[in-house]
Parts: C-alpha cells; structure tokens; sequence
C-alpha cells in the first residue's frame, strides 16, 4: 500500500497469492449452485465453524441482513446491542427491509450484553407485543473495542435463547482475530449459534465477500432470501477464490496484527493528549481520545497527518474526539513506528 491506512481492516488489499488465485479460478453460474470454487469455499467455511453449510455473500451487512431476514418475519423482534455494527452501522436495513423491530441492550465494557437484561427482554405471549425470535451478539465487538467474546458467555445465550424457542445470531464479521486472541478454534465461539457471518474483506484480506454459516435447512432459506436481495452473484469463483486463500493462509498472521495493536496503544499511552487504556487492545482496534485541550483538533490532525505524513487515521464515525485505529497485513512494526512519529510530532 502506498500510505498507511488505519482507518479500518476493510482497507486491505487482496494478497499476491489471492491475486493469482482470482486470475485462474474455476467458475461456474453459483445461482444454479454450480460455481465450483464457491461450493468450496461455502464447504470449507462451515466445516472452519463446525457448521453443516455455508453461503457465500457480497459483505458482512448482507450476511447480517440475510441472516435476520431468514430467522424472523415482519414484526418480529430482535435482541440486539446498542454498540452493535447491526443496530448502528447497517442503515437500519433489517426495519427498512424485513419490517424487524430490534430491542436494544447496552453493551458492557466487556462486550457482552447482560444475561439478565437478554432474559427481561424476551417478551411473553401476549397480542400487545411483537414476538421475540432472535437474539443477535457480535464477536469480536468492534464499536466497544475490538474485544473478544468468550465462549462460555455464548454458551449462556445459547442456553436462554433455547430455553425460549429463539434462535442466535452472531455477528463475526471478526470471528478469527476472537479465535486467535482468546486461543480456541473459532468453531467453539460458535458453538451455540444458529447462524454466523464472517468476513473475509477485512483482516483476511480477500477484496470482496463474507459467509453466512449454519445448518442446511438455514442456508437453504437464507439462500432464497439473498436472490431476494439481489445477491445471486453468478460466476463469483473469481472473488470466492480469494475467500480461500484467506481461510487458508490469512488466519494464524492475525496475531501479528494484535501485536502491532498493542505496540501502538503502548505508544500511544506515552504521548501527550491522548487518553487511552491500552488494557482494552485485544484484538486489531485501538481506541483513543484527543484530549479537548490538545493543540490540535481532531479534523486538523486527521487531515495533517493524511497530508503531510501519508498516515490515514480519522475520528470513528458519530463520535468527534474519539479515534479508531486498526492493524492489518498492510500494517507493519515500522508504520507503527512511523505513526507514533507523527503523532508525536504533531502533539508536541
Ligand atoms: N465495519 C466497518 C464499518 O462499517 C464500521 C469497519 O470499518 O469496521 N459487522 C461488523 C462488526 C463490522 O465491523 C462490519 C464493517 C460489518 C459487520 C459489515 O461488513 P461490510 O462492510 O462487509 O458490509
């Protein structure tokens, strides 16, 4: 990459390796199942999650979206965390689209939703509510930090959500920088979830897709709904292609990314201004704050470092003093050197 850009993992450029795999990737029309390269890529994904199928989409929204619209009909409810990319980063598509009403919980500091705010939530029978179906967790929890979710926690929610009839969605857009972090196979974080998106556009590198898992009778619905949605992709082996070598070669290097993470929040603790508890990097995502009375403001340092120093970093969306920086595979120990440079420079 020719600036280090930190404003997210979905910046990251296809691999060598993935280029050449697109470049002679056997393909077929997927919409007649027949795209040999995305039936392996769907059987390789589901067996990684210890799942019976998988469906391979255009990005993690529509894998979300896709899954909501399979699991509920309109009116239906879903339990869903306030910080969660489904709730405020997916333009609302699963009221827009699938007339779902979401019950929002906070989120805690450690990225669960509380058992107990899960348990008053799930509504009795009753003609004045609408009926709960789903319960939906994100791992890892981005907006909160990056933070890896257990699996005995997603055990519990498993346990409540068939103690009511409900099904479990998990967002793991991030599944593997979880897996990686914590040490478990990702298939035990999801364990007890009747549906997982995951991407492979963002640390793993592939440019394009994420894949929706969960039993056949799951994907066999969800498959109609993304022809619904426009997203029977025909000879998609091309991008599917990429999705493998991602599987493949992309998963164990994340702890390279987390390492990065931590050296810079290390870095960054040590500069004036900025306000951070680096106890919180767990993953590839540091958040911190521009102090209000830093010589700089937020917009300004943004765009000095964009211009002067090649460094993309910006505040996180709906926020105006708080930064999200995330490491990647174009991200190495000397851009984090040479950010922190910069940093310095421009806060000193
Ligand atoms: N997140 C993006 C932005 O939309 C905020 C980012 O830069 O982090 N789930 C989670 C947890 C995500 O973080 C994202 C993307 C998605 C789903 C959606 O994936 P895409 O962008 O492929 O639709």
């Amino acid at each position: 990459m020719d600036v280090i850009d930190l404003r997210s993992d979905t910046v990251t450029w296809p691999t060598e390796a993935m280029r050449q795999a697109m470049a002679y990737a056997p393909v077929g029309d997927d919409v007649y199942g027949e795209d040999p390269t995305v039936n392996a890529l769907e059987a390789e994904a589901a067996a990684l999650l210890g799942k019976e199928a998988g469906l391979f989409v255009a990005s993690g929204t529509m894998g979300n979206l896709t899954a909501a619209l399979t699991h509920c009909g309109r009116g239906d409810e879903m339990i869903v965390g306030r910080e969660a990319h489904m709730f405020r980063y997916e333009a609302g598509g699963s009221a827009a689209l699938g007339g779902i009403h979401p019950h929002i919980l906070d989120v805690q500091p450690d990225g669960t939703l509380p058992l107990e705010a899960i348990r008053r939530a799930i509504r009795g029978d009753n003609d004045h509510f609408p009926r709960t179906r789903l319960i939906c967790l994100e791992n890892t929890q981005g907006t909160i930090g990056g933070i890896p979710i257990t699996a005995e926690y997603t055990a519990q929610v498993g346990a409540l959500a068939r103690e009511h009839g409900l099904k479990l969605h998990i967002d793991g857009a991030r599944i593997f920088n979880a897996a990686v972090a914590l040490g478990v196979p990702a298939s035990q974080l999801v364990a007890d979830a009747d549906s997982v998106s995951f991407c492979l556009s963002k640390g793993l590198c592939a440019p394009v897709g994420s894949v929706l898992v969960g039993s056949h009778a799951f994907i066999r619905r969800a498959r109609r709904v993304r022809k619904s949605l426009g997203g029977g992709m025909r000879q998609a082996g091309v991008l599917a292609a990429a999705g493998l070598v991602a599987l493949r070669t992309m998963i164990d290097r994340l702890v390279e990314d987390h390492a990065n993470a931590c050296a810079l929040a290390e870095g960054l603790a040590a500069l004036p201004y900025i306000e951070i508890d680096g106890s919180r990097v767990r993953t590839n995502m540091v958040f911190f704050d521009l102090a209000q009375d830093a010589p700089i403001a937020p917009a300004a340092l943004a765009d000095r470092l964009r211009h002067e120093y090649h460094i993309l970093l910006r505040p996180y969306p709906g926020y105006t003093h708080k930064f999200r920086a995330v490491t990647h595979y174009w991200v190495t120990r000397a851009h984090i050197e040479q950010t922190l440079e910069a940093m310095r420079a421009l806060l000193t």
